[in-house]
């Protein structure tokens, strides 16, 4: 990803300095979408969008010394210049040619989410929509493809014999095809994996307009942790950032309002928990509206995911935030969602990033309370840790409010500034 360009250039240089004739292919949304960048860095090879079909053939072109002219989605280096052969279409994952992954082949495990050993599956890629903010259109075009069922229980099951207790879905947009999803709760239940947890990523208008049906399902399967493209509650960002059509709620065909709400309700209602994700700090943006959403996400969501706009390469918003002259920080390494890089037309960044930090740490600490039910022993054990880190910059004094808060976010900031030395 793009805040990692600056650790993906230093492990570059590490691994040439150890061996330097070895060759180096660089690939993921941030070489993809600035091969530039990686062009003047000391690499190879550039695989641009989905990258197995690409890496394997580029692998048997250099086992056998064959050209890489005619591998689609590779940028290669004549020896003159940077060839930029044509783009691979998005795989068509219905064909069974991508297999599942070889977890016995990784180099890091144990990986954990509330003291669960966690993994990923995906069961679809792409998405229709094109919201501002994400780079997915720019990846690989307007599309939706989807694995298998029998692939993805297959998946589950490998994940699951490997330890994993928890499930991460990584599909950009599972919830396009609302009848698919309800069927894969189904087999999920009927192949007698529900008894793992599962969080995965929705659309609020389609968990408004079909959760009377799929909430339930999506309970059953074990659904536990469903995070909510929620985006903003203001109309006019929700314009900004092209996302009013996903957070919509339509009724026999009829649009009938801003559905974040209803999904909530529907979500809760069926003992699953909303993470909420809200992106504050947009151009337009006052401290009042920053506020509202605060407030909302307050009341109404269990986890907060709450970000600023950061503006990724070629997405339509980085242009906007650029012609606006609007963005103030250009170290890549900080764009990491929860640092402002951008400020708005009357907010300044730095203001915006605090009013995030100081509503949120809160949000992050009451849900403890509902997380304990769950995995006691791992909260009580770890709860202490939690809040250090939550609460990091804070100090008794400025808790209780015989401090200004502006000065424990400025220590706050500084802890962070060292938390990525090592990046
Ligand atoms: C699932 C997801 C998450 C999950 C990750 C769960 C997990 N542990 O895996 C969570 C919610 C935790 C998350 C967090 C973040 N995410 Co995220 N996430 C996604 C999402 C939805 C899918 C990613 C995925 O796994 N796809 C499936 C895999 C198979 O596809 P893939 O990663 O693209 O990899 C393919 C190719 O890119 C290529 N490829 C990738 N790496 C390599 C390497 C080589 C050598 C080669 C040859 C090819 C190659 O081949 C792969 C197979 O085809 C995307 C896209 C979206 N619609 O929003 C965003 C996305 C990747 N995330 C993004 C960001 C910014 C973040 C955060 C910084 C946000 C934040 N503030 O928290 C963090 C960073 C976390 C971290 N420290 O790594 C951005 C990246 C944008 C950019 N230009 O950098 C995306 C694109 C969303 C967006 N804003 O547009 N994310
Ligand atoms: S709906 Fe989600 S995946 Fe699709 S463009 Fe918007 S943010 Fe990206």
């Amino acid at each position: 990803m793009t805040f990692q360009r600056r650790t993906a250039g230093r492990i570059i240089n590490l691994v040439r300095s150890l061996k330097p004739a070895v060759k180096v292919v660089v690939g993921g949304y941030d070489p993809s979408l600035a091969r530039e960048a990686y062009a003047e860095m000391n690499v190879d090879f550039i695989v641009r969008g989905e990258g197995e079909i690409t890496l394997r053939e580029l692998l048997r072109a250099l086992e056998q010394g064959a050209s890489v002219e005619s591998i689609c989605g590779l940028s290669h280096h004549n020896g003159h210049r940077w060839i930029h052969n044509p783009d691979r279409p998005a795989q068509r994952l219905e064909g069974g040619e991508i297999r599942l992954p070889n977890r016995r082949a990784r180099v890091l495990r144990g990986y954990t989410a509330l003291g669960r050993q966690v993994d990923v599956i995906e069961t679809s890629r792409g998405c229709t929509y094109d919201c501002s903010f994400c780079s997915i259109i720019e990846m690989r075009g307007r599309n939706f493809h989807t694995y298998s069922f029998d692939r993805v229980l297959a998946d589950i099951r490998d994940a699951r014999d490997h330890g994993a207790r928890t499930i991460f879905l990584v599909d950009d947009n599972i919830t396009l095809n609302v009848r698919r999803f309800e069927a894969l709760c189904h087999a999920i239940i009927q192949g007698g994996l529900n008894t793992l947890d599962y969080f995965v990523q929705a659309m609020t208008s389609a968990i408004a307009s079909h959760g009377e049906t799929l909430a339930p399902l999506m309970r059953e399967a074990g659904f536990r942790y469903v995070f909510l493209g929620i985006e903003n509650i203001l109309e006019r960002d929700l314009q900004f950032l092209r996302a009013v059509a996903k957070n919509t709620a339509r009724e026999l065909g009829r649009n009938v309002g801003n559905a974040t709400l209803r999904a909530i309700d529907l979500l809760h209602r069926n003992r699953m928990y909303v993470i909420g994700g809200l992106i504050v700090g947009n151009p337009e943006d006052t401290r009042e509206s920053i506020e509202a959403n605060l407030a909302f996400a307050s009341r109404y969501v269990d986890w907060p995911y709450i970000q600023h706009p950061t503006p990724y390469p070629r997405t339509a918003m980085a242009k906007d935030f650029r012609e606006r002259g609007l963005i103030v920080n250009e170290r890549l390494e900080e764009y990491d969602g929860t640092t402002a890089v951008v400020r708005t037309e009357h907010v300044p960044a730095e203001e915006v990033e605090f009013l995030r930090w100081r509503a949120e740490r809160w949000m992050k600490a009451r849900h403890m309370g509902s997380a304990v039910l769950h995995d006691p022993w791992f909260i009580v054990c770890h709860a202490p840790g939690m809040l250090a880190h939550t609460f990091r910059g804070c100090s008794v004094r400025s808790t209780l409010g015989f401090e200004d808060e502006h000065n424990a976010f400025k220590r706050y900031k500084a802890i962070r500034h060292e938390e990525r030395k090592y990046l």
